[in-house]
């Protein structure tokens, strides 16, 4: 019998993200029937290569979802807000990878790692939110802990990559290295500062509290996605001259104690997580090896000494991957799979 295939828009398909995702729903074999890669008057008419062939980027308008069955949006809050409740009312099923709808209580926030069974809330909007490339990578190293020792507490701090921002954030990195190298003064377009060679303590704009948007995604989409209300969660968000992979320094109070072995174990057997740990040999996550890959990467596991039950742990995991596209193709497989 021949499996079913599904009709499906990618949002943004031009940009950091929606370059990936094609490429992934490619690289997956997604049972694909059609693509349309929506975009803005800035590239549509440009063509973009799928499955050997070369499919013309379209502009993205009201009718774009008619007889569309899945779309993969990534082309900004903006365009989320409007679009995205033009597709679900044409029947499309939208997987957002941006910040417009994580916190609707309508709306499933999900890492099919984690949480798969939250993907059935879709139908009360015919939406389910991608989480933040931050939050993704964090909890599918803290849900494994927290079902073996409960958690307390968790104090994060990011070392974030240029391309979360988009494409023209990794051009701006490239051209200030380039600047600053040949003695130019360095541009500043994206960012407040320069990136090329700092580390900048903002990402995404400031809240009342003091914290960045950044920061608060991390801390309310993380107690979301592991269903508890009372885990206490802080988070210092810090853009740094990668191009590529979010790497964190994560500390955790569990409820129970765990000792690094322990930790190890946990980690050793969680589905997406690998565990490079070899102090003795420098072996660790890195941003420049976890680039390209799927699975989230932890090293450095260590009991935190100045409390009873504390450990403290590294993450690094691709951004633009198992962080957006690779996490938004895997929710809408299992919609294909289980639901459609
Ligand atoms: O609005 P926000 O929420 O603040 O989001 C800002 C940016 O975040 C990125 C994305 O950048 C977005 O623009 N982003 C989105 N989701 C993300 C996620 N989950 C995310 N980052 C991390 N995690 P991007 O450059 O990666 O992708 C932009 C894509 O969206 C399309 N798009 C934008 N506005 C649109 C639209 N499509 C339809 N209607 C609209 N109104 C965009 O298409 C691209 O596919 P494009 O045609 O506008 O851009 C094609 C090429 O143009 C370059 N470019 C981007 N911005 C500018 C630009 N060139 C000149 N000037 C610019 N201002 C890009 O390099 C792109 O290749
Ligand atoms: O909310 O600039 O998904 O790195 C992810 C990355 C917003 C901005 C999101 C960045 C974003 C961001």
């Amino acid at each position: 019998m021949k499996r079913k295939e599904y009709s499906i828009a990618v949002v943004g398909a031009t940009g950091a993200v929606g370059t990936e995702m094609t490429k992934i729903l490619e690289e997956r074999d997604f049972p694909v029937s059609r693509i349309s890669l929506l975009a803005s008057t800035r590239s549509a008419g440009s063509s973009v290569e799928f499955r050997n062939r070369d499919v013309t980027v379209e502009l993205l308008f009201e009718d774009s979802f008619e007889e569309v069955e899945i779309g993969l949006f990534s082309a900004g809050g903006a365009v989320s807000e409007k679009f995205a409740l033009i597709a679900a009312d044409a029947g499309c099923i939208v997987v957002d990878n941006t910040n417009a709808f994580r916190m609707d209580p309508q709306v499933p926030l999900v890492v099919p790692e984690i949480n798969p069974h939250a993907i059935a809330q879709y139908k009360k909007r015919g939406i389910i939110a991608n989480p933040n490339c931050s939050t993704i990578q964090m909890v599918m190293v803290l849900k494994p802990i927290y079902d073996a020792a409960g958690i307390r507490r968790v104090v994060v701090s990011t070392y974030q990559a240029v391309s979360g921002t988009g494409k023209k954030a990794v051009d701006e990195l490239l051209d200030q290295t380039r600047d600053v190298l040949n003695f130019q003064t360095a541009e500043c377009n994206v960012y407040p500062h320069q990136i090329a060679f700092n580390c900048m303590p903002q990402i995404d704009v400031f809240m009342e509290n003091a914290y960045t948007k950044e920061e608060m995604k991390m801390v309310n989409e993380t107690r979301k996605i592991l269903e508890d209300d009372l885990i206490g969660v802080t988070a210092t968000a810090v853009r740094v001259p990668v191009c590529c992979s979010h790497s964190e320094s994560v500390n955790i109070e569990t409820e129970k104690k765990l000792t690094a072995s322990d930790v190890r174990e946990i980690l050793s057997g969680a589905p997406g997580v690998t565990v490079i740990d070899d102090p003795a040999s420098s072996k660790y996550p890195l941003a420049i090896d976890a680039s390209g890959k799927d699975d989230t990467f932890v090293g450095r596991i260590r009991e935190d000494e100045s409390i009873e039950k504390g450990i403290n742990l590294w993450i690094v995991a691709d951004n633009l991957r198992k962080g957006a596209a690779l996490n938004a193709v895997q929710i809408a497989e299992i919609l294909a799979r289980e639901y459609l």
